[in-house]
């Protein structure tokens, strides 16, 4: 079997409906996972719902609803939008599930037998939208700093966490291997390590939703070490070993730039703790925007990526969120901008492209099997096809998930300005069948090898052009993408 590669998203809040910044994240997984498919790896994607803690607890209570039917009713809305959004997860894993209970306890244990957990008094700020606790110092004026909330004041006796104690071995982590990226993340993350790392408290006493401290305190088990445990679980552990140990350690964590602390900080220290091997790479992507504000339910800016879909595709709304933005960097949602990069990149380029190329290899069938000698367009078209193959890879190996797709796009280009060069529509008017046939066949090659390249990125086009392409019978259909007026 060919070798395993592991990959999640973020286990998003069952507190509220999915909106496009979540849909973001799982698309960027979705494409990395495809992509890894199509290099023959064994590949496991894992998402989720994160469905303990106080907040959703005070949001089932506001909607006179209990936890469990609030939580069940949005993991059924987050599921359904990534079908409607084609991921091909292998695993919808809910924090909620005996059988991630069981995980959450096994680590906690582990880090008890490492003397990693201690009492002690937490008195100071919670952001019950983050599930954080904050230092006076890290407030906003008194605000939460990342949803500009008043925080909780809490004052209970916990179990700590000894974070201090793996200082040392997080700064060798960070600063001498590759484990987060982007470079501006790392950075930020050694800026953190070293201003030193406090212990921090692993366990709530005012809250019942969660999973209880096994020594019977009176308290649940902290949201966030819950939470993390989801990666533990979704491949097995504690239960599954031989599942286990094939896909851990993950390959790559893929998260929203405002919950590295809790990935590249907490969790590499809990799983050394615990004795248990380190991802190998957190990635930490930017935000998606509106109007420069982070879209989130809090600032009420959010867009719904079921209706997007719904109006122009799953494709549309995959195309859109990878190519828009640098991976990693922060990119303002427009829609005049979707519809821009829908007109000119799919409806103009990639789908005119297709239906030139069946259209004319249907119209001209009998001039296909013509014997002919390539020369300059072909060999230009060539060149460029086997930059396509480096290229493209290059940039999925290091997640520049936009260079990918803006790859694919110069490649299409490419390939209908060799159509207009060659111009085979007028080659059948000249009966030269010789010529003909080889501008079809290089044309029909072009276009399956962008649909190939495209597969990860566009899965539903892409696997229709294959189809309407194929090498024994090519099949004229209605256009990909219907253009759409600005
Ligand atoms: O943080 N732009 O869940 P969450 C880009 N349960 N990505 C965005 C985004 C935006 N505007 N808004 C949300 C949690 N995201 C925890 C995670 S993991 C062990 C626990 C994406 O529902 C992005 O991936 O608040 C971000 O990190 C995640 O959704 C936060 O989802």
């Amino acid at each position: 079997m060919e070798s395993p590669y592991y990959l999640t998203t973020p286990i998003y809040y069952a507190n509220d409906v999915p909106h496009i910044g979540h849909a973001y994240t799982t698309i960027a997984a979705d494409a990395i996972a495809r992509y890894q498919r199509l290099n023959g790896r064994d590949v496991f994607l894992l998402t989720g719902t994160d469905e303990h803690g106080v907040n959703i607890e005070r949001v089932a209570a506001s909607q006179g609803v209990s936890a469990r039917e609030h939580v069940d009713r949005i993991a059924r809305q987050f599921d359904a939008l990534w079908s409607r959004l084609d991921i091909s997860y292998d695993r919808f894993i809910r924090t909620t599930e005996s059988a991630h209970h069981r995980a959450v306890l096994a680590l906690w244990q582990r880090l008890q037998a490492s003397g990693d957990l201690y009492r002690a008094t937490y008195a100071g700020a919670y952001c019950a939208r983050c599930e954080a606790y904050y230092q006076p110092d890290e407030l906003d004026r008194g605000l939460c700093p990342v949803h500009a909330l008043a925080c909780d004041t809490v004052a209970e006796q916990n179990w700590f966490f000894r974070l201090s104690r793996y200082q040392d071995a997080l700064e060798r982590l960070v600063r001498d291997t590759d484990f987060v990226r982007p470079t501006s993340r790392r950075n930020e993350v050694l800026a953190v390590i070293r201003d030193g790392l406090r212990d921090f408290s692993v366990s709530r006493r005012q809250v019942r939703w969660g999973v209880p401290v096994p020594e019977g305190t009176d308290e649940v088990i902290y949201v966030w070490v819950d939470a993390l445990a989801n990666y533990l679980t979704g491949v097995g552990y504690p239960d599954d070993s031989a599942t286990f140990e094939r896909y851990w350690p993950a390959d790559l964590h893929l998260v929203g730039k405002e919950i590295i602390r809790f990935h590249c900080l907490y969790w590499p220290a809990l799983l050394l703790s615990a004795g248990l091997p380190l991802p190998r790479q957190v990635f930490a992507h930017g935000w998606l925007t509106k109007d420069g504000k982070k879209i989130s339910k809090t600032t009420g800016n959010t867009i719904d990526p079921s209706a997007l879909a719904a109006e122009f595709g799953s494709d549309a709304v995959r195309y859109y969120l990878l190519r828009a933005t640098p991976f990693g960097q922060d990119g303002d949602y427009t829609r005049a901008g979707f519809l821009r990069l829908y007109n000119a990149e799919l409806a103009n380029a990639f789908g005119n492209l297709v239906q030139r190329a069946t259209v004319l290899a249907h119209r001209h069938a009998g001039a296909l099997s013509a014997e002919g000698a390539a020369c300059g367009p072909e060999l230009e078209l060539c060149a460029e096809a086997e930059k396509l193959d480096s290229r493209v890879t290059a940039a999925f190996e290091t997640l520049a998930l936009h260079e990918a797709v803006a790859a694919v796009g110069e490649f299409v280009t490419a390939a209908n300005r060799y159509l207009q060069v060659t111009a085979p529509w007028q080659l059948a008017g000249t009966g030269d069948a010789r010529r003909l046939g080889v501008v079809l066949r290089h044309t029909l090659q072009a276009a399956r090898l962008a649909a190939r390249w495209y597969a990860p990125i566009i899965p539903r086009a892409a696997a229709e052009a294959s189809r309407r392409l194929g090498v024994t019978r090519v099949e004229v259909g209605p256009p990909l993408f219907p253009r759409y007026s600005c």
